[in-house]
Order: structure tokens, then C-alpha cells, then sequence
């Protein structure tokens, strides 16, 4: 029987703020003391974590002084090294003060938009300095409530225009390899969100000054969130080559942000995630974005992040025993047929084809998805 430990090459990752989480909800306080941004990247890298994830603000406080922010970038360097972690992502907290609470880049402040630029630069220069080479932007607060109030397009506008200007950043000053992302989320904290879902921010990213350098992190639960197909969004992002990044979590559809730890919910569809990832060799890192149950305390969030990293290697496992049952697999290709190129125009005008004809193909949905579920529930 595996053991399901976690390994370096295994490429898991956590969020900083994911570990730092108190248990704070719109209804209730903290529930377990905080944790800093030092402490999590070591804790993780004992636990064999690959990498972190942070907003800038989660390792540095945005008070500190330019010695303290060197000292902390100091200290942060040496626990990568010795606990060899690296740092995959980093971007900025820019939904936290209340000074962005009506949006960050599609703030109708001119102000509130510069300060966002200054923190996402900051993000960028902190990012590079520890070897990290993606930039998320994650805009929660870019959206409305009072949609009089804000004009969409010209809100769309103001986020090509902040993506355009990083990218003229990173290319001014030499960052090698530097790439930005966008993680879509249909909603909360605000009412809406600007690119609620991957197909949005495909579509955005389209129309940028350099589109091959922007991807998108796609996050499980948002997609769960706008009540879409988490398997059908992934694959299309991956599809166009566009997966920056993915954050596994659970979520039951169309509710407030849950968070879930990865598996929670949703086994058959984070099984598909899971086959997608590892059937096509997605190189990147798979992290967690999510936290711990409000119920536990300090020394059980390590469960949630032992559980995690567990459930993704039983699932790999599922995903290696599906594709090796000799009958699912014989299922499949009859179920799929085989590739064949479209005939001519004039061709295929002139074939006879008979509807009633290709209605008797059977399909076997009924019998595949029960093998599925068998390989799930641990009897096949
Ligand atoms: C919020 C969310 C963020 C981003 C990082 O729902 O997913 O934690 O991943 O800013
Ligand atoms: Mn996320």
C-alpha cells in the first residue's frame, strides 16, 4: 500500500495566506492566532512542500521600513535554502485597506489606481529577488455593486491598461522569463467581479500589448462559484497553453467563497482535474487555496495541509489505476472512435449518411461512469 507521502517533485504548493488564515469570518473573530510569513515557509518546507505562493504583504507588512524589508527578504532567502522551498508566485494584497474599497486598477480614483501600481511593483521587485517568476493578479475588489456607479467598459479598459503597464515594467527592466497572470472569480467580496470566469479572462488577456506573457490561475472554487463545469474550464485553458498556475480547493456550487480543503467535496470532478493535469504533463505547480475549517486550531491546520497534498496523490493514483483497467479502456475507445480527417466539401455533399443509422451506436455512459465510481470508491 503507498503511503501517499509528499515529495519535492511532487510540486506542491500552499498560499502563505492559506497557512495564515485565523478562522475570521463576516460573522464571527479569529479563532486561532496568526502565524508569520517566516515561520509558514519553513513549516511548509519541512512538510516537503515545493513552493509557496504569497501576496507581498503576507511575508512583508506593508509598514515595515526599506532595513526591515531587506531583513525579512534576508531571512526569508536563507529558510528557502534551508528547507529548500522556493517562492512560484507572488503578487499583491490590493483588497485588504479599506482604501480599495471600491476597486484597485478600476478605482475611479486616479490615486487608489497609482497606489496599486506602486504595491503590484513592489510585488514584482520582491518576486524577482527571490527567484520567483510569476505574478498573479487576483482583483478581488474590481467589480460593483451600485453598477450605475462604474461604467464596465470603461472598467475593462482600466485592467488592460494595469496589465500593459506591469508588462512594460518587467520588460524595462530585464526580468527574464517574468510572466503575470489573472485569477477570475465571479464574486466576493464584491456583488460582482470584473472577468468572472477563465473564458472572460481569456478574452481579456487577447487584447493585451503582449498576450503570449499573461496566463490565467485558475481556481476550482471560483469556477464552482459561477456554477460552471471546473473540469470543462481547466481543460480549455490548457487547451490554448494559457495555465499559469491552478488552485485546488472544494466549494458547493453557487455559495459564499468556502474554501475547502482539496477533496472536501466534488470527488468525480477533482478526479477529472486531477487526470487532466497529470494525463497531458502540466509542468506547473499544484497548489492550495484554501484553509482549515474554522473549528481548528493552529496545530490542526497542518492536518488540512497534510490532507491536501494526500487526497491529490490518492487521486493520482486513481487516475493511474483508470488508465491501466484493460476494460474501461477498451470502453473508452469504442466510446471515442478514431480521428478522422473532415472529406472534401463536394465530398461530403455527395455521401449518403443515415441519422438512424448512427443513432444505434451504443454508447456505454451508464457502464463507464459505474467503473468510474468503482475505481473511486476503492473497489475496482
Ligand atoms: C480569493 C483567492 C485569492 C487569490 C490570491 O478567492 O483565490 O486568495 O488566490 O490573491
Ligand atoms: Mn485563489
Amino acid at each position: 500500500m503507498a503511503d501517499y507521502q509528499p515529495q519535492k517533485s511532487d510540486k506542491f504548493t500552499f498560499g502563505l495566506w492559506t497557512i495564515q488564515n485565523t478562522g475570521r469570518d463576516p460573522f464571527g473573530e479569529p479563532t486561532r492566532g496568526p502565524m508569520t510569513g517566516l515561520d509558514v515557509i519553513a513549516e511548509l518546507g519541512k512538510r516537503n512542500v515545493y513552493s509557496y505562493e504569497m501576496h507581498v504583504e503576507d511575508l512583508i507588512p506593508v509598514t515595515s521600513s526599506a532595513s526591515e524589508a531587506e531583513q525579512i527578504i534576508r531571512e526569508a532567502k536563507k529558510r528557502m535554502t534551508d528547507y529548500d522551498i522556493k517562492c512560484t508566485n507572488c503578487g499583491s494584497n490590493v483588497f485588504g485597506h479599506p482604501a480599495f474599497k471600491d476597486g484597485a486598477l478600476t478605482s475611479h480614483d486616479p490615486r487608489v489606481r497609482q497606489y496599486t501600481m506602486q504595491r503590484y511593483l513592489w510585488a514584482i521587485d520582491v518576486a524577482e529577488q527571490l527567484g520567483c517568476k510569476l505574478c498573479n493578479l487576483w482583483w478581488g475588489r474590481d467589480g460593483a455593486e451600485v453598477d450605475i456607479a462604474k461604467d464596465p467598459m470603461e472598467a475593462v479598459k482600466r485592467l488592460r491598461e494595469g496589465l500593459n503597464y506591469l508588462q512594460a515594467y518587467i520588460d524595462k527592466q530585464g526580468y527574464k522569463n517574468f510572466r503575470l497572470a489573472m485569477e477570475p472569480k465571479p464574486n466576493e467580496p464584491r456583488g460582482d467581479i470584473y472577468m468572472p470566469t477563465a473564458g472572460h479572462g481569456l478574452a481579456l488577456i487577447a487584447t493585451l500589448n503582449k498576450p503570449d506573457n499573461c496566463g490565467i490561475v485558475l481556481e476550482l472554487a471560483h469556477t464552482r462559484m459561477a456554477g460552471l463545469n471546473a473540469y470543462h474550464e481547466v481543460a480549455q485553458v490548457l487547451e490554448v497553453g494559457k495555465l499559469a498556475g491552478i488552485h485546488l480547493n472544494s466549494q458547493k456550487p453557487l455559495r459564499y467563497d468556502q474554501d475547502l480543503r482539496f477533496g472536501a467535496e466534488d470527488l468525480k470532478e477533482i478526479f477529472l482535474v486531477v487526470k487532466l493535469l497529470e494525463d497531458s504533463k502540466w509542468p506547473g505547480t499544484r497548489s492550495f487555496d484554501a484553509h482549515a475549517y474554522r473549528t481548528a486550531d493552529r496545530e490542526e491546520v497542518w492536518d488540512f495541509v497534510n490532507g491536501s497534498m494526500r487526497t491529490y496523490l490518492i487521486l493520482r493514483e486513481k487516475v493511474q489505476r483508470f488508465n491501466a483497467d484493460a476494460e474501461i479502456q477498451g470502453l473508452l475507445k469504442d466510446l471515442c472512435g478514431t480521428q478522422q480527417p473532415l472529406s472534401s466539401h463536394d465530398q461530403l455533399k455527395a455521401s449518403p449518411i443515415s441519422p438512424d443509422e448512427l443513432t444505434k451506436k451504443k454508447l456505454h455512459h451508464e457502464k463507464i461512469d459505474q467503473l468510474l465510481q468503482e475505481v473511486l470508491m476503492g473497489v475496482r
